[in-house]
């Protein structure tokens, strides 16, 4: 078999219709049991019907889909089970099951045939089952989907043994959602078949160019029994325009394309090439995949972040995958609507805090020109900040190297998956991790060096917390692009905008000094629609505004600063607790996406400010 897989990163390639590809989407209901006690595996729950008379929905976390406590708050694996039918026109085919996400991690039989482990919640696995399904005939998929964080996940937590059962800790500001939040398809392909593919662009006047490498595995050697073996079959690539005319052609697993008059991707433009790569032998295209593509470049220079040798100003948010019953499950309905609100609102960008989108977000957003921040799943990982001062974060009880692995190889994953839309411009690999620590610059010194040997071509940074201030943090000195979340005005100087100017004023002063572009990727203040005050109160609509006008004034006298997110588009789902009422309330809109006061000041901020 011949097999080009010169990178360390996953290879896959999202499963899609086109001549020589067909998918079977398998959302909907499975059968659903929780198994709190582990015995699923031993008592091979795979083998046979789930004993089970509950049916939950996919895509959706499970945690809001009952009215139950015990599956709301359940600690541990539940499995998930359904049958399907193996379309009868795959035989000779070779058949792929293809899970977008599983929280936090899962384990997949397909059959009695354990197929695939994966760890991380929030990217795609998958497993050749061939061997495993009869075209024409029913087969059995079970998933069991483990919610636990331990030191030894990303993001981190730790479990606690009570009297009551266990209960999940961790140290991060928004609901523990689990389950399969996103698309389960099987596919079919033929034996020979394209894995990979990179897509890096750039351009000088009006010509474009597109540089792509791609993969592929020849299927089954020479005197295989379904004879696809012989030569070695060839790539072919054609671009087409956004009309479909085709603009350049080319031969070989890599290569570059000349687009002459070439239509740029560019923040609010989202224009798109078509790039179809084709596996061919004797003739015969074997196989077939189409990659978006858009010409585009970002970089750094001094302190101006520049999208097409442009300076380029983010305006937006964070966001979360957080919906009422859905959870952090995908809803494209949803995400037609939260992007026209931010279209409404005038923002031109958003963080994926704090882990990977749907891929189907990373689409849509390549087509609107809206501009991502894309952010690794490692948040939490700051022990001091939820009152364990007595524990540091990074030491072999806590977070270590191990876990270091598995942070690494989630960047390794979500650059992987996404190096290749045009909508990502700067890579997160944390959020507000404890990094005023030698054992911190330890930690993240080479994860720098994992991002930057995965993607090249883009900037990298990682979210810096108020606990590590300028001249305090010694991680900072490893990024391209300085993340600050703050909240002056809000959990210091409460109440006390004045005095919370001038201090946010002097502390940003300081980062700026280091020459590098600023993004403030938060700043918020909880707010209750529908409270209100004539003078400056926390937690009313007023208020709010109060706190983003500051805010503003601010990042306007500072030439450094290249960006705003509020924190956050929308209230969502966080744990109990006593400052937070019913979810972090630090929403522009509300859960259910009405605009509060606050929406209308940054409208009128954000449509009337030019890039730039
Ligand atoms: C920051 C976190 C974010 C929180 C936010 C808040 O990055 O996840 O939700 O503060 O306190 O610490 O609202």
């Amino acid at each position: 078999m011949a097999t080009r897989t010169d990178q360390e990163e996953p290879i896959m390639l999202r499963p899609q219709d086109t001549s020589t590809r067909e998918r079977k989407n398998l959302d909907g209901l499975w059968r659903f049991a929780l198994d709190g006690d582990r015995r699923g595996r031993d008592a091979g729950w795979f083998a046979r019907r789930l004993d089970t008379d509950r049916e939950l929905a996919v895509p959706a976390s499970y945690n809001d889909l009952t009215a139950e406590a015990e599956v709301h708050d359940h600690v541990g694996p539940v499995w998930y089970q359904r049958e399907v039918w193996v379309p009868a026109g795959w035989a000779g085919r070779r058949v792929v099951l293809h899970l977008e996400s599983a929280t936090h991690r899962a384990t997949v039989w397909v059959g009695d045939a354990e197929v695939v482990s994966h760890e991380g919640g929030y990217t795609p696995f998958e497993a050749d089952v061939t061997a495993h399904v009869t075209p024409g005939q029913p087969v059995r998929i079970s998933v069991e989907v483990d919610n636990t964080l331990t030191f030894r996940s990303i993001p981190p937590g730790e479990v606690e043994q009570t009297a009551h059962g266990p209960r999940q800790r961790y140290w991060h500001d928004f609901f523990n959602y689990a389950g399969l939040h996103r698309s389960v398809w099987l596919y079919a392909t033929d034996p020979a078949h394209l894995t990979d593919v990179t897509v890096t662009t750039g351009f000088a006047g009006t010509d474009g160019h597109v540089d792509y490498r791609v993969g592929w595995e020849s299927g089954p050697a020479d005197g295989a029994p379904d004879g696809t073996g012989g030569a070695d079959p060839d790539v072919a690539v054609v671009l087409r325009d956004a009309d479909g005319a085709e603009v350049a052609t080319g031969r070989g697993a890599t290569g570059r394309l000349t687009v002459p008059d070439v239509h740029l991707w560019a923040p609010g433009d989202g224009y798109l090439y078509d790039l179809e790569l084709q596996l061919v032998r004797d003739g015969t295209v074997l196989d077939s995949y189409h990659q978006s593509v858009g010409v585009r470049t970002v970089r750094v220079d001094g302190a101006r972040f520049l999208i097409n040798e442009q300076p380029f100003y983010f305006t937006g948010f964070g966001k979360h995958e957080d919906l009422a019953v859905l959870g952090k499950g995908h809803s494209p309905a949803h995400l037609v609507h939260d992007v026209a609100l931010l279209e409404w609102i005038g923002a031109n960008s958003f963080r994926t805090s704090h882990y990977p989108y749907s891929e189907d977000v990373l689409d849509y957003a390549d087509r609107r020109g809206l501009v991502l921040i894309d952010e690794t799943a490692a948040v939490g990982l700051n022990l001091g900040m939820f009152g364990r001062r007595d524990q540091p974060t990074f030491s072999p009880d806590t977070i270590d190297d191990q876990t270091r692995e598995v942070h690494a190889q989630a960047i390794r994953e979500l650059v992987a998956r996404d190096r290749n839309h045009p909508c990502v411009v700067l890579w997160s690999i944390a959020n507000e991790p404890e990094s005023r620590t030698a054992e911190a610059e330890a930690y993240f010194r080479p994860l720098f060096d994992v991002a930057r040997e995965a993607d090249p071509t883009r900037p990298v940074g990682f979210v810096n917390v108020g606990l590590a201030p300028h001249g305090q943090c010694r991680v900072s000195q490893f990024c391209d692009v300085i993340m600050l979340n703050r909240y002056y005005g809000w959990y210091s100087y409460t109440g006390d905008l004045a005095a919370a100017e001038d201090a946010w004023e002097a502390e940003l002063r300081d980062w700026a000094g280091e020459g590098k572009p600023i993004i403030v990727t938060e700043y918020g203040a909880d707010t209750y629609p529908g409270l209100h005050a004539t003078t400056p109160t926390p937690w009313t609509e007023e208020y709010q505004v109060a706190y983003l006008d500051m805010n503003h004034r601010v990042f306007d006298r500072i030439a450094e600063v290249v960006g705003e997110q509020v924190w956050n588009f929308a209230d969502f789902a966080t744990t109990p607790g006593i400052i937070r009422v019913g979810g972090n309330k630090k929403g522009v809109f509300t859960r259910d996406r009405q605009p509060k006061a606050a929406a209308h000041t940054l409208r009128a901020r954000w449509r009337g400010r030019v890039a730039g």
